[in-house]
């Protein structure tokens, strides 16, 4: 299996995040996370690791607004110039409603605009990251594209959080989205999200459109992070109205039940008719995962993965979250070794 990865991630490294009542915590979306999985990967003989290739802003253009973009590449910069008291890190401490949509002048009014919450930390290697992680997802579409049967987008930062104009949960670039929209060119695409929070950032990037089905499994935004967003009712609206579908699930949710909804999800695929899949890959779902409550064991992981390559579609798996480092190796190849 082809497999997308860049060194390039060791770049954006927040110091810290913060958590509910203000508690500064390390940073849980960080580098080490990949060098497990790259451990795992180094361990068995199909996974094939590569450099991305650069395929620029164009693609990135076509699923997140310019400004925002213009954003993320001068926040640091601009950061630094405001000679903060604090430099470590860009955080914003007042954040936009977007029913009052003016968008200020002043580098802190545009990220507290363009954040949705304190862990999208913005630090001097951000962008770049970011912008090569987009690079792994596009590389793996289009080895899929070019007859490969799947390919792994090895993604860090991650990228469901974030939406056409905004940062939030360790995301920047909504990197399943840049593929999916990238490949929507040459077929019809489904996202399915399985990634333990729900795929905010990519229900708002196609929740118009009708050529890309979104489908997001996670917990339930009634107790759990993203909060506003991710229930059942949230279907789509004009034409893409039926092209959009969560699946909530309460806490503590195990391998049967998962695998239960995880069935209705993808007989909802398969009535689509896609050409082309793309999995967003999340391995907090995982029982002994810091920030979840979702109990399926990595056995049912490599079960879900089974399931999903049982569509025979052409798939672009992209890295999403999953912060149990020591869990994360033996999770990825639970889910890959269902889809090589
Ligand atoms: C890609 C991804 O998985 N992003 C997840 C971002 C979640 N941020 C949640 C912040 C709230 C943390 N609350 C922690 C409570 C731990 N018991
Ligand atoms: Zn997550």
């Amino acid at each position: 299996m082809n497999i997308y990865y860049s060194e390039m991630h060791r770049k954006h490294e927040p110091p810290f995040e913060v958590f509910e009542g203000g508690l500064r915590v390390p940073y849980l979306e960080n580098p080490d996370r990949m060098d497990r999985i790259l451990k795992a990967l180094h361990s068995v003989d199909w996974a094939n690791i590569q450099e991305p290739k650069d395929f620029g802003l164009g693609p990135l253009l076509a699923v997140h607004d310019k400004e925002y973009l213009d954003f993320l590449a001068s926040a640091w910069t601009e950061w630094l110039a405001t000679d903060p008291k604090d430099p470590s890190t860009l955080l914003p401490a007042t954040f936009a409603l977007r029913r009052h949509p003016h968008k200020p002048k002043s580098l802190l009014g545009r990220a507290g605009y363009y954040m949705m919450d304190l862990s999208a930390c913005i630090v001097e290697g951000t962008y770049v990251a970011a912008l090569e992680s987009a690079n792994c997802a596009l590389s793996a579409a289009q080895a899929v594209a070019n007859g490969e049967q799947s390919a792994f987008g090895l993604c860090r930062p991650p990228g469901h959080h974030a939406g056409k104009d905004y940062a939030g949960g360790y995301c920047f670039i909504n990197n399943a989205s840049v593929a999916a929209s990238w490949l929507s060119s040459k077929g019809h695409v489904a996202i399915l999200d399985v990634d333990y929070h729900c795929g905010n950032g990519t229900q708002d990037i196609f929740y118009e459109r009708d050529d890309v089905l979104t489908i997001s499994i996670h917990a339930d935004p009634d107790h759990e992070y993203p909060s506003y967003i991710g229930y059942a009712d949230e279907r789509g609206m004009g034409r893409g109205f039926g092209y959009h579908h969560n699946f909530p699930l309460p806490a503590g949710t195990g391998d049967d039940a998962y695998l239960e909804t995880l069935y209705q999800a993808l007989s909802r695929v398969r009535e689509f008719k896609p050409d082309y899949l793309v999995i967003s890959a999340g391995m907090d779902i995982y029982a002994d995962d810091p920030l979840g409550t979702i109990k399926v064991t990595t056995e049912g992981i490599g079960k879900i993965a089974h399931k999903i390559a049982a569509l025979d579609l052409p798939t672009v798996i992209v890295m999403e979250g999953g912060y149990n480092n020591d869990a994360l190796g033996r999770n990825i190849l639970a889910f890959l070794g269902e889809l090589k």
